[in-house]
C-alpha cells in the first residue's frame, strides 16, 4: 500500500530534486550553497552555537533565558537582538506572519513601507527575504547563538536560507506548526515538510555541524493538558531523529499548577528518553524548554510580572534546560525592547531565588508525573497501533480518529472532542475525553478531582466553567470561579 506518509529518512536524491524546486520558490534562494553554509558553521564562534549553550546548561544545571522578538529591518533587528543580548543566554528571531504563510511578496512590501516609515510594520524579521546575506550579517553582528522561531507549515525555504546563513537552532515541526496554527493545511503534507526541514538538519550533522531542533511545545497554549503536548513533542521528536537530527529540545507551556508544571517537564524527560530508545535512537542530545503562560495575559504589567514569576519558579523548579520568557506587554502586543527586557529581569531574580534551594520533591508532583506517564502511554499505544508502527502515518490516522486531540486547535482535521477543565486546585483535567483512549482508572482520576471542584463552587463541571478558566488568569487567578 502507498501510504499518504512514511517515517522514513528521505532519500538523498528525493531531497536534492525537491531543494533544486524549494530554492526556486523567491529570488533569495538562489543564493544558497550547501558548502557555503558548512564554511559559515566551520568558522563559527563556540560562543554561537546553539547545541554547545544547551550541553553546557544541561552539564551545569544551568536554565538558559531567551525571549521574542522579530522587527522588519535587519539593522533595526539587529539593534534590538544587541540590546537584549546581555540580558539573555541565547537570542531569538522571531518571524513575521508573511513570512510563515509563505506571503514573500507582502513581506516585502512591509520591509519597503517599513523603511518609508521609518518603523516596523512588519510582526516580525522576514527572514527569507532578507536572504543568506542579511541573515548572515545578523548571526555576524551578534555575540551569542541565535534560533530561527515562527509557526510555519512549510518552513523548507526559511530552513535552507537561514541554517546556511549560521542559525544554530531551527523552531517548529510538522504536527505543532500546523493543527494549532492553521485550518486547512493537510496534516501529511506539513509532516513531509518538516521532514524535508530535519533532513536538511540530518545533513549538516552528517558534516559534523551540529543544528538544535525545537518542536514548539505548547500548541494552542489553552487549557491543552501536559500528556497531550507531550505526546506531539515525542512523535515530531522522532520525526527529526529519523531525519539524522542529533540535538533535540521538547518543550511544554506552563499550565499554571506548580506541581504539575514541574511533573510535565521532569516526565517529558523520561518519556523522551524511554520513546528515542523504543525507535532505535541512543546517540543524541536531549533538552526541555519551559514557555512561560501562553494564555491572555492581564493588561496590568504588575500582575503580568507575576505570571511570568510563577512561569520562572515552575521552570526552574522542574529542571528545564531553557525558559521562552513573556513580557509585562503581552497582553497588548509585540513587546518594546524594554519591556523584554524587564521579562527577562524578573525571571533572571527568580530562577537565581529557586536556584539557590535544593530539588523540590513532593507527592503531589510523584502523582502527576505517574499520571502524565500513563496518559502518554496509553496515547502512544494506539497512535503506534494506528500507524502499523509508523509514527507518521500513525499521527495522521490518529488525528482523524479524534485519538490525538489538541483543546481549541483551529485545524480542521483536528477533532475537538476532548474538554478540558481545571480542578481545585488549578491543574488541567479531561472533563470529556472525546476519542482521547485514556484508561478507565485515568479518567475516574480526573472525575474525582473535577468533582472536588464542583463541590467547592456548589456548581455543576459544565462548558461554562472551562470558558470561565480560559479567562481566568487574565482577570488574575488561575481558576475560573463564580463570582
Ligand atoms: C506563538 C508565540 C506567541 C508569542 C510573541 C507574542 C506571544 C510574536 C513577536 C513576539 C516579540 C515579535 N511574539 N511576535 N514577541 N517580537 N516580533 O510570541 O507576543 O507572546
Amino acid at each position: 500500500m502507498d501510504k499518504a506518509i512514511e517515517n522514513k529518512k528521505l532519500d538523498r536524491a528525493v531531497y536534492e530534486a525537491e531543494r533544486g524546486t524549494v530554492l526556486l520558490t523567491w529570488p533569495t534562494g538562489s543564493d544558497v550553497k550547501f558548502s557555503e553554509g558548512l564554511a559559515r558553521h566551520r568558522q563559527l564562534a563556540e560562543a554561537k552555537k546553539f547545541s554547545v549553550a544547551l550541553a553546557q546548561a544541561e552539564a551545569s544545571g544551568k536554565t538558559l533565558l531567551q525571549p521574542r522578538a522579530g522587527v522588519a529591518l535587519l539593522r533595526e533587528h539587529t539593534q534590538l537582538l544587541k540590546d537584549l543580548s546581555p540580558y539573555s543566554d541565547v537570542l531569538p528571531t522571531t518571524v513575521d506572519a508573511y513570512t510563515r504563510h509563505n506571503r514573500y511578496e507582502e513581506a516585502q512590501k512591509g520591509i519597503e513601507k517599513s523603511r518609508a516609515a521609518g518603523t516596523s510594520l512588519l510582526n516580525g524579521f522576514p527572514a527569507v527575504n532578507h536572504g543568506v546575506d542579511g541573515c548572515q550579517r545578523l548571526v555576524d553582528s551578534l555575540e551569542k547563538p541565535v534560533q530561527v522561531r515562527h509557526g510555519t507549515p512549510d518552513a523548507r525555504l526559511m530552513a535552507e536560507i537561514t541554517l546556511s546563513a549560521g542559525f544554530t537552532s531551527y523552531e517548529g515541526g510538522g504536527i505543532s506548526y500546523n493543527i494549532p496554527y492553521t485550518k486547512s493545511v493537510p496534516l501529511a503534507r506539513s509532516i513531509r515538510h518538516w521532514q524535508y526541514c530535519d533532513r536538511l538538519v540530518g545533513l549538516y550533522e552528517e558534516e559534523g555541524i551540529r543544528i538544535n531542533r525545537e518542536p514548539f511545545g505548547p500548541l494552542t497554549g489553552t487549557l491543552v493538558p501536559p500528556f497531550v503536548s507531550h505526546t506531539v513533542a515525542l512523535i515530531e521528536g522522532l520525526l527529526a531523529l529519523e531525519q539524522g537530527v542529533k540535538c533535540i529540545t521538547l518543550g511544554y507551556g506552563q499550565a499554571g499548577n506548580l506541581a504539575q508544571d514541574i511533573a510535565a517537564i521532569r516526565s517529558l524527560r523520561n518519556l523522551a528518553r524511554h520513546y528515542f530508545a523504543e525507535f532505535g535512537h541512543e546517540s543524541y542530545a536531549l533538552s526541555t524548554v519551559f514557555h512561560q503562560w501562553m494564555g491572555g495575559f492581564p493588561e496590568n504589567e504588575a500582575q503580568a510580572y507575576s505570571v511570568i514569576a510563577l512561569g520562572a519558579a515552575a521552570a526552574k523548579f522542574a529542571g528545564a534546560t531553557k525558559i521562552i520568557v513573556k513580557t509585562p506587554h503581552e497582553a497588548s502586543g509585540v513587546p518594546t525592547m524594554e519591556a523584554n527586557r524587564a521579562g527577562l529581569q524578573a525571571t533572571a531574580q527568580m530562577i537565581n531565588m529557586i536556584g539557590d534551594q535544593k530539588s523540590l520533591e513532593t507527592v503531589e508532583i510523584a502523582e502527576e508525573i505517574a499520571v502524565i506517564e500513563l496518559e502518554v502511554h496509553a496515547v502512544m499505544k494506539k497512535v503506534i497501533e494506528l500507524g502499523g508502527g509508523d509514527i507518521a502515518c500513525g499521527a495522521v490516522l490518529a488525528f482523524q480518529a479524534g485519538v490525538l486531540d489538541i483543546p481549541f486547535a483551529p485545524a480542521s482535521v483536528n477533532a475537538g472532542r476532548m474538554t478540558p477543565i481545571r480542578d481545585n486546585n488549578g491543574a488541567i483535567r479531561v472533563f470529556t475525553k472525546g476519542d482521547v483512549p485514556l484508561p478507565d482508572d485515568i479518567m475516574a482520576f480526573h472525575k474525582e478531582k473535577i468533582a472536588e471542584r464542583a463541590v467547592a463552587e456548589e456548581r455543576e463541571a459544565s462548558f461554562k466553567m472551562v470558558v470561565d478558566d480560559v479567562r481566568a488568569i487574565s482577570a488574575s487567578t488561575l481558576i475560573g470561579r463564580p463570582t
